[in-house]
């Protein structure tokens, strides 16, 4: 599964062809017929990491605006720090509401299972986006292929510093799972470059002020960096922001990784960043939201094959299990954002 870069930026110049892909154009959710077995008036919890990250935010707007649309209740509930301890009373409170579904964001792997488990024996749908947990019976909205998502950010970094000196991964949460399996991958792509050599990993929480932190302690730790990768749409943007009032770092280092187009935009536009990937986090929220709404009408159940149409998105099936992780969908392929398209997207 490897990134098509070049029919992706073949592509990329025009906005029809962004809208296109990133379905900008359908970002609002038809009443289309396929809804019409799903029952309505369901109490959905959309629980994200957290809820001042903006990426978490656009997301939750896309989630709960769909499910409106279909006649449902969304109530968006979590911490303000990346922990599952901080989740926990947000899936205490869905539990407390007789929700028909929680949607949530996993800020660690496996420390919600009891609390989840909790919840499914109430009789609550558990859906996982964004952040997967291996708790058994739930079904992962991912928002691209994993492997994809880590194997291409190394690809993208290696294509502008010539496959060649030190990188470090500027991350979110130690426990993050999405983060984790991303990392993974990268790690796995870089034997494809010999010279490449991966020094650091630091972890910035989604917290922009220890973002931050662990981006200074990184750089006077290791004067010649030669790139950082942050799969997170909180520490590209601190990086970013940095490295724009750091310029002379520019000289010697590159920063790509994921981030949002809002947020990049300026970074791009004025040369600090030269790409970075991502995909609509609106869309993940709409799709998470068609599978929960369809889950707790029981039109479908978490199995491979399940078909179900989310809205605008058109339909989706139901991926089997693979190592590690339990039955997905997955979005579609990360989009790669550079000078010639990144003006086009508003989120
Ligand atoms: C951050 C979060 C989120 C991740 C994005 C790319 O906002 O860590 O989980 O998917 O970045």
């Amino acid at each position: 599964m490897k990134l098509s870069n070049r029919k992706i930026s073949a592509l990329a110049g025009t906005a029809l062809a962004a809208a296109m892909i990133l379905g900008l154009s359908g970002v609002g959710v038809s009443a289309a017929s396929a809804s019409a077995s799903l029952k309505k008036g369901l109490t959905v919890y959309l629980i994200p990491k957290d809820t001042l990250n903006p990426y978490e935010v656009i997301a939750d707007k896309g989630a709960s605006t769909a499910l409106k649309a279909l006649g449902d209740k969304a109530v968006i509930s979590s911490g303000t720090v990346d922990t599952a301890a901080a989740q926990i009373p947000s899936i205490q409170a869905a539990i407390q509401a007789h929700a028909s579904a929680i949607i949530i964001a996993g800020n660690d792997p496996s420390a919600l299972c009891p609390s989840l488990a909790q919840a499914q024996a109430a009789g609550i749908v558990v859906v996982s986006f964004d952040s997967d947990v291996t708790c058994p019976n739930h079904l992962f909205v991912n928002q691209a292929n994993t492997a994809q998502i880590g194997t291409s950010e190394v690809d993208l970094l290696a294509s502008e510093i010539h496959d060649t000196g030190q990188i470090a991964i500027l991350s979110a949460a130690a426990t993050a799972t999405n983060q984790n399996s991303w990392i993974k991958w990268m790690k796995v792509e870089l034997k494809k470059y010999p010279k490449m050599k991966l020094v650091s990993t630091v972890y910035g929480n989604d917290d922009p002020a220890t973002s931050l932190t662990v981006l200074q302690g990184l750089l006077s730790a290791y004067p010649h960096l030669a790139g950082i990768i942050s799969p997170t749409t909180v520490g590209i943007s601190t990086a970013a922001q940095y490295l724009d009032t750091h310029k002379s770092l520019l000289k010697t280092l590159t920063l790509t990784g994921l981030g949002l187009p809002s947020q990049m935009k300026k970074y791009v536009n004025d040369g600090t960043v030269k790409s970075f990937e991502l995909w609509n986090p609106a869309n993940l929220g709409q799709l998470a939201a068609y599978a929960a709404a369809n889950l707790a009408s029981k039109t479908i159940t978490v199995k491979a094959g399940e078909k179900f149409t989310a809205g605008s998105l058109g339909g989706y099936t139901i991926l089997p299990a693979a190592s590690g992780t339990g039955p997905s969908i997955v979005l579609g392929p990360p989009y790669v954002f550079t000078k010639a398209n990144v003006n086009s997207f508003n989120f």
